[in-house]
Protein backbone atom coordinates (compact mmCIF):
# COMPACT_ATOMS: atom_id res chain seq x y z
CA UNK A 1 0.00 0.00 0.00
CA UNK A 2 1.33 3.18 -0.66
CA UNK A 3 1.98 5.42 1.94
CA UNK A 4 -0.40 8.51 1.42
CA UNK A 5 -2.92 5.70 2.31
CA UNK A 6 -1.40 4.07 5.22
CA UNK A 7 -2.11 4.75 9.10
CA UNK A 8 0.56 4.07 11.72
CA UNK A 9 -0.19 3.11 15.61
CA UNK A 10 2.02 3.94 17.74
CA UNK A 11 3.04 1.84 20.86
CA UNK A 12 4.59 2.52 24.12
CA UNK A 13 5.88 -0.75 24.73
CA UNK A 14 6.26 -0.39 28.77
CA UNK A 15 2.64 0.72 28.43
CA UNK A 16 0.51 -1.41 26.39
CA UNK A 17 0.13 -5.34 27.88
CA UNK A 18 1.93 -7.02 30.51
CA UNK A 19 2.34 -10.92 30.04
CA UNK A 20 4.59 -11.50 33.08
CA UNK A 21 2.83 -9.82 35.69
CA UNK A 22 5.95 -8.04 36.28
CA UNK A 23 4.02 -4.43 36.02
CA UNK A 24 5.88 -3.32 32.99
CA UNK A 25 4.74 -3.72 29.38
CA UNK A 26 6.63 -6.35 26.86
CA UNK A 27 6.84 -8.25 23.17
CA UNK A 28 4.47 -11.21 24.57
CA UNK A 29 2.14 -8.93 26.20
CA UNK A 30 2.14 -6.94 22.43
CA UNK A 31 1.59 -10.41 20.80
CA UNK A 32 -1.64 -11.12 22.58
CA UNK A 33 -3.06 -7.90 21.79
CA UNK A 34 -2.60 -8.30 17.68
CA UNK A 35 -5.77 -8.88 17.10
CA UNK A 36 -6.94 -5.80 19.14
CA UNK A 37 -4.76 -4.25 16.00
CA UNK A 38 -5.83 -5.82 13.28
CA UNK A 39 -9.40 -5.17 13.92
CA UNK A 40 -8.21 -1.24 13.65
CA UNK A 41 -6.65 -2.37 10.37
CA UNK A 42 -3.48 -0.04 10.85
CA UNK A 43 -0.53 -0.47 8.43
CA UNK A 44 2.09 -0.25 10.48
CA UNK A 45 3.40 -0.21 14.36
CA UNK A 46 5.69 2.36 15.63
CA UNK A 47 7.38 0.75 18.97
CA UNK A 48 9.05 3.06 21.42
CA UNK A 49 12.79 1.77 22.26
CA UNK A 50 13.07 -1.65 23.64
CA UNK A 51 16.72 -2.06 23.84
CA UNK A 52 19.36 -2.80 26.49
CA UNK A 53 18.88 0.18 28.59
CA UNK A 54 19.04 1.77 32.22
CA UNK A 55 15.62 3.12 31.78
CA UNK A 56 16.51 6.42 33.03
CA UNK A 57 14.74 7.92 30.26
CA UNK A 58 12.42 4.70 29.60
CA UNK A 59 14.18 3.15 27.12
CA UNK A 60 15.98 6.41 25.19
CA UNK A 61 19.13 5.85 26.95
CA UNK A 62 20.15 2.80 24.89
CA UNK A 63 23.13 0.72 26.23
CA UNK A 64 22.53 -1.65 23.36
CA UNK A 65 21.16 -1.07 19.82
CA UNK A 66 21.68 -4.79 19.10
CA UNK A 67 19.91 -6.18 21.90
CA UNK A 68 16.66 -6.28 23.53
CA UNK A 69 15.76 -5.26 27.19
CA UNK A 70 15.75 -8.63 29.36
CA UNK A 71 12.38 -6.67 30.96
CA UNK A 72 10.64 -6.31 27.28
CA UNK A 73 11.70 -9.94 26.24
CA UNK A 74 14.32 -12.34 23.93
CA UNK A 75 15.16 -11.49 20.07
CA UNK A 76 13.05 -14.80 19.47
CA UNK A 77 9.86 -12.76 20.83
CA UNK A 78 10.80 -9.95 18.27
CA UNK A 79 10.88 -12.17 15.42
CA UNK A 80 7.62 -13.76 16.24
CA UNK A 81 6.57 -10.31 16.60
CA UNK A 82 7.61 -8.99 13.34
CA UNK A 83 6.39 -12.40 11.52
CA UNK A 84 3.26 -12.63 12.87
CA UNK A 85 2.55 -8.95 12.27
CA UNK A 86 3.86 -9.61 8.40
CA UNK A 87 1.34 -12.22 8.09
CA UNK A 88 -1.47 -9.83 8.47
CA UNK A 89 0.06 -6.98 6.75
CA UNK A 90 1.63 -4.85 9.92
CA UNK A 91 4.39 -3.36 8.93
CA UNK A 92 7.31 -2.51 12.15
CA UNK A 93 8.35 0.73 12.86
CA UNK A 94 11.50 0.85 15.33
CA UNK A 95 12.72 4.17 17.25
CA UNK A 96 15.95 4.93 16.00
CA UNK A 97 18.16 7.31 18.95
CA UNK A 98 21.24 8.12 17.53
CA UNK A 99 21.45 11.87 19.05
CA UNK A 100 22.78 10.17 22.16
CA UNK A 101 23.47 6.99 23.28
CA UNK A 102 23.40 5.93 27.50
CA UNK A 103 26.61 6.78 29.19
CA UNK A 104 26.67 2.53 30.07
CA UNK A 105 27.64 1.96 26.27
CA UNK A 106 30.07 0.18 25.52
CA UNK A 107 31.23 3.28 22.92
CA UNK A 108 31.04 5.41 26.27
CA UNK A 109 32.50 2.54 28.53
CA UNK A 110 35.55 2.44 26.54
CA UNK A 111 35.82 6.42 25.88
CA UNK A 112 36.01 6.72 29.46
CA UNK A 113 38.46 3.43 29.82
CA UNK A 114 40.91 5.70 27.49
CA UNK A 115 39.96 4.66 24.45
CA UNK A 116 41.04 7.22 21.76
CA UNK A 117 38.82 5.68 18.87
CA UNK A 118 35.83 5.91 21.06
CA UNK A 119 36.51 9.44 22.97
CA UNK A 120 35.87 10.67 19.26
CA UNK A 121 32.51 9.35 18.97
CA UNK A 122 31.40 12.46 22.10
CA UNK A 123 31.72 15.80 22.21
CA UNK A 124 34.40 15.50 25.01
CA UNK A 125 35.78 19.50 25.77
CA UNK A 126 38.07 21.17 28.14
CA UNK A 127 36.96 23.65 30.68
CA UNK A 128 37.22 27.38 29.75
CA UNK A 129 40.52 28.72 30.94
CA UNK A 130 38.09 30.18 33.78
CA UNK A 131 37.28 27.08 34.71
CA UNK A 132 33.89 27.43 33.90
CA UNK A 133 31.88 24.69 31.53
CA UNK A 134 32.77 24.31 28.03
CA UNK A 135 29.60 25.93 26.96
CA UNK A 136 26.60 27.90 28.61
CA UNK A 137 24.61 25.58 27.05
CA UNK A 138 21.61 24.00 28.96
CA UNK A 139 20.26 20.38 29.22
CA UNK A 140 16.40 19.90 27.99
CA UNK A 141 15.78 18.57 31.02
CA UNK A 142 16.88 21.18 33.17
CA UNK A 143 20.72 22.09 34.42
CA UNK A 144 23.91 22.30 32.56
CA UNK A 145 24.37 20.31 29.19
CA UNK A 146 27.83 19.46 30.71
CA UNK A 147 29.25 16.61 33.02
CA UNK A 148 32.53 15.73 34.13
CA UNK A 149 33.92 13.04 31.73
CA UNK A 150 34.96 10.37 34.34
CA UNK A 151 38.35 11.46 36.48
CA UNK A 152 39.70 13.71 33.18
CA UNK A 153 39.70 17.45 33.05
CA UNK A 154 37.13 16.88 30.25
CA UNK A 155 33.47 17.61 30.01
CA UNK A 156 30.89 15.74 27.96
CA UNK A 157 28.18 17.04 25.84
CA UNK A 158 24.54 15.76 27.15
CA UNK A 159 20.99 17.68 25.81
CA UNK A 160 19.35 15.29 27.49
CA UNK A 161 19.48 13.53 30.69
CA UNK A 162 23.69 13.14 32.37
CA UNK A 163 22.97 9.50 31.28
CA UNK A 164 22.62 10.35 27.42
CA UNK A 165 26.13 11.26 26.13
CA UNK A 166 25.40 13.16 22.71
CA UNK A 167 27.17 11.56 19.68
CA UNK A 168 29.66 13.39 17.29
CA UNK A 169 27.96 13.37 14.07
CA UNK A 170 30.62 14.71 12.35
CA UNK A 171 32.99 11.90 13.01
CA UNK A 172 32.51 9.42 9.86
CA UNK A 173 32.30 6.21 12.09
CA UNK A 174 29.61 7.33 13.92
CA UNK A 175 27.31 7.84 11.18
CA UNK A 176 28.85 4.17 9.54
CA UNK A 177 28.07 3.21 13.30
CA UNK A 178 24.31 4.07 13.33
CA UNK A 179 23.77 3.05 9.53
CA UNK A 180 24.76 -0.62 10.55
CA UNK A 181 22.26 -0.31 13.05
CA UNK A 182 19.63 0.62 10.62
CA UNK A 183 21.06 -2.63 8.14
CA UNK A 184 20.77 -4.92 10.98
CA UNK A 185 16.78 -4.47 12.12
CA UNK A 186 15.90 -4.63 8.17
CA UNK A 187 17.21 -7.47 7.75
CA UNK A 188 15.25 -8.71 10.74
CA UNK A 189 12.82 -7.63 8.39
CA UNK A 190 11.92 -3.95 9.53
CA UNK A 191 10.73 -1.83 7.00
CA UNK A 192 9.90 1.50 9.15
CA UNK A 193 12.32 3.31 11.25
CA UNK A 194 12.02 6.78 13.43
CA UNK A 195 14.76 9.02 14.05
CA UNK A 196 14.78 10.49 17.56
CA UNK A 197 15.35 14.62 17.88
CA UNK A 198 17.33 13.45 14.46
CA UNK A 199 18.10 17.33 13.68
CA UNK A 200 20.02 18.26 16.64
CA UNK A 201 23.15 16.11 15.61
CA UNK A 202 24.07 19.00 13.52
CA UNK A 203 26.05 20.84 16.18
CA UNK A 204 28.88 23.09 14.82
CA UNK A 205 32.90 21.66 14.93
CA UNK A 206 33.46 24.66 16.89
CA UNK A 207 30.65 24.24 20.06
CA UNK A 208 30.54 27.84 21.77
CA UNK A 209 28.11 29.70 24.43
CA UNK A 210 24.69 30.93 23.15
CA UNK A 211 24.94 34.79 23.07
CA UNK A 212 22.83 36.60 26.23
CA UNK A 213 19.15 36.73 25.72
CA UNK A 214 19.54 33.54 22.98
CA UNK A 215 18.28 30.37 23.34
CA UNK A 216 21.27 27.89 23.40
CA UNK A 217 19.40 25.15 21.04
CA UNK A 218 18.75 27.63 18.33
CA UNK A 219 23.16 27.08 17.62
CA UNK A 220 22.78 23.83 16.97
CA UNK A 221 18.98 22.63 15.85
CA UNK A 222 17.68 22.34 12.29
CA UNK A 223 21.36 23.29 10.77
CA UNK A 224 21.89 22.13 6.86
CA UNK A 225 24.30 20.01 7.65
CA UNK A 226 21.32 17.49 9.23
CA UNK A 227 19.95 17.79 5.67
CA UNK A 228 23.39 15.86 4.34
CA UNK A 229 23.74 13.66 7.26
CA UNK A 230 20.06 12.22 6.01
CA UNK A 231 21.29 12.08 2.85
CA UNK A 232 23.89 9.90 3.53
CA UNK A 233 21.97 7.17 6.08
CA UNK A 234 19.30 6.93 3.58
CA UNK A 235 22.05 6.24 0.74
CA UNK A 236 23.78 3.51 3.40
CA UNK A 237 20.66 1.59 4.54
CA UNK A 238 16.53 2.70 4.43
CA UNK A 239 17.26 4.22 0.86
CA UNK A 240 17.77 0.93 -0.36
CA UNK A 241 14.35 -0.53 0.17
CA UNK A 242 12.05 0.90 -1.65
CA UNK A 243 9.13 0.31 0.36
CA UNK A 244 10.64 1.36 3.46
CA UNK A 245 8.54 4.52 5.62
CA UNK A 246 11.07 6.58 7.51
CA UNK A 247 10.05 9.54 10.04
CA UNK A 248 12.32 12.19 11.63
CA UNK A 249 11.50 13.59 15.32
CA UNK A 250 12.00 17.09 14.18
CA UNK A 251 12.66 19.67 17.01
CA UNK A 252 11.45 23.41 16.07
CA UNK A 253 11.74 22.98 12.38
CA UNK A 254 10.40 24.93 9.94
CA UNK A 255 8.19 24.41 6.57
CA UNK A 256 11.49 25.25 4.61
CA UNK A 257 13.49 22.70 6.16
CA UNK A 258 11.11 19.76 6.61
CA UNK A 259 10.46 20.17 2.45
CA UNK A 260 13.93 19.55 2.36
CA UNK A 261 13.42 16.38 4.42
CA UNK A 262 10.84 14.91 3.06
CA UNK A 263 10.39 15.57 -1.00
CA UNK A 264 11.21 12.61 -2.50
CA UNK A 265 13.68 14.43 -5.37
CA UNK A 266 15.84 14.36 -2.02
CA UNK A 267 16.09 11.38 -0.98
CA UNK A 268 16.17 11.72 2.65
CA UNK A 269 13.16 11.18 4.73
CA UNK A 270 9.71 10.40 4.15
CA UNK A 271 8.21 12.45 6.67
CA UNK A 272 8.64 14.29 9.42
CA UNK A 273 7.21 14.94 12.72
CA UNK A 274 7.08 19.30 13.97
CA UNK A 275 5.54 20.10 17.17
CA UNK A 276 4.49 23.94 16.51
CA UNK A 277 0.68 22.92 17.04
CA UNK A 278 1.51 21.71 20.28
CA UNK A 279 2.95 24.74 21.92
CA UNK A 280 0.06 26.60 21.15
CA UNK A 281 -1.30 26.06 25.06
CA UNK A 282 2.15 27.31 26.11
CA UNK A 283 2.75 30.76 27.49
CA UNK A 284 5.19 32.59 25.79
CA UNK A 285 6.71 29.20 24.51
CA UNK A 286 7.28 27.69 28.02
CA UNK A 287 5.88 24.51 28.46
CA UNK A 288 5.73 24.37 32.04
CA UNK A 289 3.39 27.00 32.41
CA UNK A 290 -0.76 26.78 31.59
CA UNK A 291 -3.06 28.05 29.65
CA UNK A 292 -5.97 26.94 27.25
CA UNK A 293 -5.13 27.04 23.76
CA UNK A 294 -5.00 29.33 21.36
CA UNK A 295 -7.28 28.73 18.65
CA UNK A 296 -6.43 30.68 15.91
CA UNK A 297 -2.91 30.33 16.38
CA UNK A 298 -3.43 26.58 16.38
CA UNK A 299 -5.27 27.17 12.70
CA UNK A 300 -3.04 28.85 11.31
CA UNK A 301 -0.26 26.56 11.99
CA UNK A 302 -1.96 23.37 11.07
CA UNK A 303 -2.92 25.60 7.86
CA UNK A 304 0.47 27.18 7.26
CA UNK A 305 2.28 23.93 7.76
CA UNK A 306 -0.77 21.96 5.38
CA UNK A 307 -0.21 24.39 2.74
CA UNK A 308 3.52 25.17 2.87
CA UNK A 309 4.41 21.29 2.74
CA UNK A 310 1.68 20.86 -0.09
CA UNK A 311 3.31 23.79 -2.08
CA UNK A 312 6.86 21.84 -1.58
CA UNK A 313 6.14 18.27 -2.47
CA UNK A 314 6.53 17.71 1.22
CA UNK A 315 5.20 15.26 3.50
CA UNK A 316 4.04 15.75 7.34
CA UNK A 317 3.47 12.84 9.82
CA UNK A 318 0.05 14.26 11.70
CA UNK A 319 -0.29 13.65 15.02
CA UNK A 320 -2.12 14.84 18.18
CA UNK A 321 -0.76 12.88 20.98
CA UNK A 322 2.66 10.47 21.55
CA UNK A 323 4.59 9.69 24.78
CA UNK A 324 6.28 13.15 25.55
CA UNK A 325 2.55 14.67 25.09
CA UNK A 326 0.28 15.16 27.52
CA UNK A 327 -3.39 13.59 25.89
CA UNK A 328 -4.63 15.98 23.35
CA UNK A 329 -8.37 15.31 24.68
CA UNK A 330 -7.33 17.23 27.77
CA UNK A 331 -5.78 20.50 26.02
CA UNK A 332 -8.02 20.55 23.10
CA UNK A 333 -11.10 19.01 23.98
CA UNK A 334 -13.44 18.52 26.91
CA UNK A 335 -13.11 15.29 28.58
CA UNK A 336 -15.44 16.07 31.43
CA UNK A 337 -18.73 16.82 29.44
CA UNK A 338 -17.57 16.06 25.68
CA UNK A 339 -15.28 12.98 25.59
CA UNK A 340 -16.88 11.27 22.95
CA UNK A 341 -17.28 14.15 20.48
CA UNK A 342 -14.68 15.96 21.51
CA UNK A 343 -12.21 12.60 20.98
CA UNK A 344 -13.53 12.35 17.32
CA UNK A 345 -13.23 15.60 16.12
CA UNK A 346 -9.70 15.75 16.87
CA UNK A 347 -9.55 12.73 14.94
CA UNK A 348 -11.54 13.98 12.11
CA UNK A 349 -9.12 17.21 11.79
CA UNK A 350 -5.89 14.90 11.48
CA UNK A 351 -7.36 11.70 9.31
CA UNK A 352 -8.71 13.88 6.41
CA UNK A 353 -5.69 15.90 5.86
CA UNK A 354 -2.47 15.69 3.57
CA UNK A 355 0.24 13.37 5.27
CA UNK A 356 0.56 10.46 7.29
CA UNK A 357 -1.73 10.20 10.61
CA UNK A 358 -0.52 8.67 13.57
CA UNK A 359 -2.46 7.09 16.46
CA UNK A 360 -1.07 6.75 19.97
CA UNK A 361 -2.21 3.79 21.85
CA UNK A 362 -5.92 4.26 23.71
CA UNK A 363 -6.38 7.65 21.66
CA UNK A 364 -8.74 4.95 19.51
CA UNK A 365 -10.34 4.55 23.00
CA UNK A 366 -11.21 8.45 24.02
CA UNK A 367 -8.27 7.88 26.89
CA UNK A 368 -7.56 10.86 28.89
CA UNK A 369 -4.83 12.24 31.76
CA UNK A 370 -4.71 10.17 34.67
CA UNK A 371 -5.99 12.01 37.92
CA UNK A 372 -3.17 11.68 40.48
CA UNK A 373 -3.54 14.02 43.23
CA UNK A 374 0.19 14.38 44.71
CA UNK A 375 3.65 13.92 42.95
CA UNK A 376 4.35 11.01 44.29
CA UNK A 377 2.82 8.86 41.42
CA UNK A 378 4.83 10.89 38.95
CA UNK A 379 7.84 9.27 37.40
CA UNK A 380 9.43 10.99 34.65
CA UNK A 381 12.76 12.82 35.00
CA UNK A 382 11.47 15.77 33.41
CA UNK A 383 8.86 16.00 35.13
CA UNK A 384 10.47 15.88 38.52
CA UNK A 385 13.31 18.13 37.31
CA UNK A 386 10.28 20.31 36.22
CA UNK A 387 8.56 20.47 39.46
CA UNK A 388 11.73 21.49 41.60
CA UNK A 389 12.58 23.89 39.31
CA UNK A 390 9.34 25.53 39.90
CA UNK A 391 9.34 25.32 43.27
CA UNK A 392 13.15 27.33 43.42
CA UNK A 393 11.92 29.66 41.03
CA UNK A 394 9.19 31.05 43.83
CA UNK A 395 5.81 28.69 42.75
CA UNK A 396 3.83 27.35 45.86
CA UNK A 397 4.20 23.30 45.73
CA UNK A 398 0.20 23.63 44.74
CA UNK A 399 0.91 25.81 42.28
CA UNK A 400 4.34 23.70 40.63
CA UNK A 401 1.98 20.44 40.91
CA UNK A 402 -1.39 21.62 38.73
CA UNK A 403 1.30 22.48 36.29
CA UNK A 404 3.23 19.37 36.21
CA UNK A 405 -0.47 17.49 36.12
CA UNK A 406 -1.17 19.34 33.06
CA UNK A 407 2.36 18.77 31.43
CA UNK A 408 3.74 15.45 32.28
CA UNK A 409 4.40 13.53 30.04
CA UNK A 410 3.47 10.87 32.40
CA UNK A 411 0.00 11.69 31.59
CA UNK A 412 0.18 9.59 27.82
CA UNK A 413 2.69 6.91 29.24
CA UNK A 414 -0.26 5.75 31.75
CA UNK A 415 -0.97 1.95 31.30
CA UNK A 416 -3.34 1.03 27.80
CA UNK A 417 -7.03 0.42 30.16
CA UNK A 418 -8.22 -3.00 28.65
CA UNK A 419 -10.68 -3.26 31.02
CA UNK A 420 -12.63 -1.60 34.27
CA UNK A 421 -10.55 -3.53 37.01
CA UNK A 422 -8.63 -2.05 39.26
CA UNK A 423 -5.31 -2.72 36.96
CA UNK A 424 -7.12 -1.99 33.89
CA UNK A 425 -6.60 -5.34 32.60
CA UNK A 426 -3.13 -4.04 31.96
CA UNK A 427 -0.81 -6.23 34.57
CA UNK A 428 -1.77 -8.89 37.59
CA UNK A 429 1.24 -7.22 38.88
CA UNK A 430 1.82 -3.83 40.03
CA UNK A 431 1.54 -1.46 37.41
CA UNK A 432 4.31 0.98 37.12
CA UNK A 433 2.42 3.62 36.70
CA UNK A 434 -0.81 4.02 37.80
CA UNK A 435 -4.46 4.23 35.62
CA UNK A 436 -7.20 6.33 37.46
CA UNK A 437 -10.21 6.35 34.99
CA UNK A 438 -10.40 2.83 33.94
CA UNK A 439 -13.75 1.78 35.46
CA UNK A 440 -15.15 4.62 32.70
CA UNK A 441 -12.90 4.19 30.05
CA UNK A 442 -11.52 1.22 29.32
CA UNK A 443 -11.44 -1.12 25.69
CA UNK A 444 -14.13 -4.08 26.75
CA UNK A 445 -16.63 -1.03 27.09
CA UNK A 446 -15.64 1.03 24.18
CA UNK A 447 -15.87 -2.34 21.65
CA UNK A 448 -19.07 -3.27 23.29
CA UNK A 449 -21.20 0.12 23.78
CA UNK A 450 -18.77 2.67 22.10
CA UNK A 451 -18.54 4.83 19.69
CA UNK A 452 -14.75 6.21 19.10
CA UNK A 453 -13.11 2.88 17.79
CA UNK A 454 -15.89 2.78 15.11
CA UNK A 455 -15.46 5.96 14.13
CA UNK A 456 -12.05 5.36 13.88
CA UNK A 457 -12.24 2.41 11.78
CA UNK A 458 -14.06 4.23 10.05
CA UNK A 459 -10.92 7.32 8.87
CA UNK A 460 -8.74 4.87 8.40
CA UNK A 461 -11.42 2.98 5.42
CA UNK A 462 -11.47 6.31 4.23
CA UNK A 463 -8.02 6.94 3.56
CA UNK A 464 -7.68 3.68 2.22
CA UNK A 465 -10.27 3.66 -0.30
CA UNK A 466 -11.13 7.23 -1.16
CA UNK A 467 -7.89 8.76 -2.98
CA UNK A 468 -8.49 11.87 -2.19
CA UNK A 469 -8.40 11.67 1.50
CA UNK A 470 -5.24 9.63 0.88
CA UNK A 471 -3.74 12.23 -2.01
CA UNK A 472 -6.20 15.23 -2.79
CA UNK A 473 -4.27 18.91 -2.51
CA UNK A 474 -4.87 20.90 0.45
CA UNK A 475 -6.76 24.22 1.00
CA UNK A 476 -7.30 26.53 3.13
CA UNK A 477 -10.99 27.45 4.12
CA UNK A 478 -11.67 30.43 5.81
CA UNK A 479 -9.39 31.08 8.60
CA UNK A 480 -11.84 33.76 9.97
CA UNK A 481 -14.32 31.57 11.99
CA UNK A 482 -14.21 31.81 15.78
CA UNK A 483 -15.17 28.32 16.59
CA UNK A 484 -14.75 25.89 13.38
CA UNK A 485 -11.47 25.12 11.61
CA UNK A 486 -12.14 23.64 8.34
CA UNK A 487 -10.33 22.98 4.92
CA UNK A 488 -10.45 21.70 1.78
CA UNK A 489 -9.29 18.63 0.05
CA UNK A 490 -9.25 18.39 -3.79
CA UNK A 491 -8.54 15.71 -6.28
CA UNK A 492 -9.49 16.33 -10.26
CA UNK A 493 -12.53 17.20 -9.92
CA UNK A 494 -13.84 16.26 -6.79
CA UNK A 495 -13.73 18.64 -3.67
CA UNK A 496 -13.78 17.52 -0.13
CA UNK A 497 -14.64 20.12 2.73
CA UNK A 498 -13.81 18.77 6.26
CA UNK A 499 -15.43 20.95 8.76
CA UNK A 500 -14.71 20.87 12.59
CA UNK A 501 -16.21 22.49 15.51
CA UNK A 502 -13.46 23.06 17.93
CA UNK A 503 -16.15 24.52 21.01
CA UNK A 504 -18.94 23.20 23.24
CA UNK A 505 -21.19 25.44 21.34
CA UNK A 506 -23.46 25.03 18.41
CA UNK A 507 -22.20 27.39 15.62
CA UNK A 508 -23.62 27.93 12.16
CA UNK A 509 -21.60 27.84 8.82
CA UNK A 510 -22.68 29.57 5.63
CA UNK A 511 -21.76 26.75 2.94
CA UNK A 512 -20.08 27.65 -0.13
CA UNK A 513 -22.38 27.51 -2.94
CA UNK A 514 -21.40 24.49 -4.35
CA UNK A 515 -21.29 22.50 -1.41
CA UNK A 516 -25.19 22.73 -1.18
CA UNK A 517 -25.61 19.57 -3.17
CA UNK A 518 -22.84 17.69 -1.43
CA UNK A 519 -23.24 14.60 -0.22
CA UNK A 520 -21.93 13.90 3.72
CA UNK A 521 -19.03 11.70 3.39
CA UNK A 522 -18.61 11.47 7.39
CA UNK A 523 -19.90 13.06 10.71
CA UNK A 524 -19.54 12.09 13.99
CA UNK A 525 -23.34 13.13 14.66
CA UNK A 526 -26.46 11.31 13.01
CA UNK A 527 -28.45 12.57 10.54
CA UNK A 528 -26.34 15.71 9.32
CA UNK A 529 -28.33 17.80 7.23
CA UNK A 530 -26.71 19.56 4.20
CA UNK A 531 -27.99 23.31 4.39
CA UNK A 532 -27.16 26.48 3.47
CA UNK A 533 -26.45 27.72 6.96
CA UNK A 534 -24.98 24.70 8.40
CA UNK A 535 -25.69 23.91 12.20
CA UNK A 536 -22.45 22.69 13.87
CA UNK A 537 -23.69 20.67 17.25
CA UNK A 538 -20.57 20.97 20.17
CA UNK A 539 -17.58 19.67 18.55
CA UNK A 540 -19.23 18.26 15.41
CA UNK A 541 -17.35 17.19 12.23
CA UNK A 542 -18.32 17.35 9.44
CA UNK A 543 -16.71 16.19 5.65
CA UNK A 544 -18.78 16.92 2.83
CA UNK A 545 -17.64 15.80 -0.64
CA UNK A 546 -19.10 17.13 -4.24
CA UNK A 547 -18.10 16.31 -7.71
CA UNK A 548 -18.23 19.36 -9.87
CA UNK A 549 -19.06 18.01 -13.11
O1 LIG B 1 12.01 13.72 22.44
C1 LIG B 1 12.64 14.85 21.95
C2 LIG B 1 12.13 16.12 22.40
O2 LIG B 1 12.06 17.04 21.62
C3 LIG B 1 11.82 16.24 23.82
O3 LIG B 1 12.72 17.15 24.35
C4 LIG B 1 10.45 16.72 23.98
O4 LIG B 1 10.36 18.05 23.57
C5 LIG B 1 10.11 16.60 25.42
O5 LIG B 1 10.09 15.24 25.73
C6 LIG B 1 8.79 17.19 25.70
O6 LIG B 1 8.91 17.97 26.81
C7 LIG B 1 12.63 12.51 22.14
C8 LIG B 1 11.83 11.38 22.73
O7 LIG B 1 10.57 11.34 22.11
C9 LIG B 1 11.75 11.56 24.22
O8 LIG B 1 10.92 10.61 24.82
C10 LIG B 1 13.16 11.48 24.74
O9 LIG B 1 13.16 11.77 26.11
C11 LIG B 1 14.10 12.46 24.03
O10 LIG B 1 13.96 12.44 22.63
C12 LIG B 1 15.52 12.11 24.30
O11 LIG B 1 15.86 10.95 23.62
Amino acid sequence: MKLSQQVIYQIYPKSFYDSDGDGIGDLRGIIEKIPYLQKLNVDMIWFNPFFVSPQNDNGYDIADYYRIDPTFGTMSDFEELVAKLKAIGIGVMLDMVFNHTSTEHVWFQKALAGDRKYQKFYYLRHAKPDGSLPTNWESKFGGPAWSPFGESDLYYLHLYDPTQADLDWHNPAVRAACAEVVNYWRQKGVKGFRFDVINVTGKAAQLVDAPKGVASKTLYTDTPIVQDYLKELNAASFGQDPDSVTVGEMSSTTIKNSIGYTNPDNHELSMVFNFHHLKTDYVDGRKWSRMSFDFPRLKHLLDGWATGMNAGNGWQALFWNNHDQPRALNRFGDPGRYRVKSAEMLATVIHLMRGTPFIYMGEEIGMTDPDYDSMADYVDIEALNAYRALVRSGYSHADAFTIVKTKARDNSRTPMQWDASPKAGFTTGRPWLRPTNQAKINVVQELAHGEIFKYYQQLIKLRKTLPIVADGDYRTWRLDDDQVFGYWRQLGSQQLLVLNNFYATTTTVDLPAEMVTAKVLLSNYDAVKVQPKMVLQPYQSVALLVNKN
